[in-house]
């Protein structure tokens, strides 16, 4: 593996400075700062973003998996929400001749030049949460994340349970999705989940608007969404931090919120359970529903690293496993492509 960026002691790289990153709070200037120590393998990681709890919770994960003491410099670059400045981030990382590049990519889709760039310079890549639609699979060496489909099909199969249970009807469910960011693995695959579910169960899927994964968007849609329509009766976010935003526009506009849909109730599901609040919200029966999404990949992600070191090769395709949480007491467990999900407390 290529050392021959390591060959001066401890540089010190305000690599905070050098990008367009003017918007980082100090708290991430100093996450972005590194010194390079000779002899370690140096691993650039381009994080898509901040936008969520889950995100920060994953870049813990990575910065305390990519240390000295196991034997890494991490450059960590956060590219706020911007496929552009992860790109020029990608671009940095071959310059410095980094050993592994770590990729979180925020869409899909415009990787394939600076996925070749890396290729051409030797540089394996490793994507991690979301994925890539390259032209050539062999452009990144492995991915691993969540099966984001499956964790759509798992709250589907929870709200047809749900509404089986109390006697309601299909047609009676007038459902919102609060989207996550247009063009991710996440959004893709939660969203297509819903749409399929609702074709199949004769949902009525109303609205699909995109709350771009934060609080703040999720608030204000979930007010947009309040005008445009009377008999809302689900809001599936396809995140907590957006359900907490929507909770807050609905609660404003003097909705109750909650599972009892029958009495007027709006119920609100989402993904990821990791912040408290939101758990908390599950647990009081606010959030009716959460499929978890597991965002600790960094002990993973150096795991596949120490696979290529060895001069092996991992998995393409490594998957996580997730769990349903509720703590309404309707469903106990839900069947998803032949396989059962026990529905756990929060
Ligand atoms: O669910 C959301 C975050 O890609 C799995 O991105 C991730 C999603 C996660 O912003 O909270």
């Amino acid at each position: 593996m290529k050392r021959f960026f390591q060959s001066s002691v401890a540089i010190l790289l305000m690599l905070a400075i050098i990008t367009s990153c003017g918007s980082s709070t100090s708290k991430e200037a100093k996450k972005e700062q590194v010194s390079i120590d000779t002899g370690l393998i140096t691993v650039g990681f381009s994080q898509l973003g901040a936008e969520s709890d889950w995100r920060n919770t994953n870049t813990e994960s990575m910065l305390s998996a990519f240390t000295k003491e196991n034997g890494y410099n991490l450059i960590y670059k956060n590219g706020q929400q911007k496929q552009a400045n992860q790109i020029t981030s990608i671009r940095m990382f071959i310059q410095q001749d980094v050993d592994y590049i770590v990729l979180a990519p925020a869409m899909e889709d415009g990787w394939d030049s600076v996925l070749q760039e890396a290729k051409e310079a030797e540089i394996p890549v490793i994507l991690v949460d979301r994925r890539v639609n390259a032209s050539d699979k062999n452009l990144y060496s492995c991915w691993v994340g969540s099966d984001f489909e499956l964790e759509g099909k798992k709250m589907c199969a929870w709200i047809k349970a749900f509404a089986d249970r109390r006697g309601i009807t299909g047609d009676e469910l007038h459902i919102v999705n609060i989207q996550g960011t247009i063009g991710s693995t996440a959004q893709i695959g939660r969203t297509r989940a819903l749409a399929n579910a609702s074709r199949e169960y004769g949902w009525d899927l109303m609205a699909e608007v995109t709350g771009d994964f934060t609080e703040s968007k999720g608030k204000e849609v979930m007010a947009a969404l309040l005008k445009g329509y009377d008999n809302i009766n689900i809001v599936y976010c396809e995140n907590d931090n957006e359900a907490m935003g929507a909770i807050d526009a609905l609660e404003s506009a003097g909705k109750r919120v909650g599972p009892n849909i029958k009495n007027g109730e709006i119920m609100v599901v989402s993904f990821d359970g990791v912040n408290e609040d939101s758990l908390e919200y599950c647990r009081q029966g606010k959030i009716s529903c959460i499929a978890e999404c597991n965002p600790l990949h960094g002990p993973r992600v150096e795991a596949l690293v120490e696979t290529l070191e060895k001069g092996e090769t991992p998995e393409k395709f490594n998957y996580v496993d997730e769990k349903l949480f509720s703590s309404l007491n309707a469903v106990s467990s839900i069947t998803v492509d032949e396989k059962e999900y026990v529905v756990e407390e929060p």
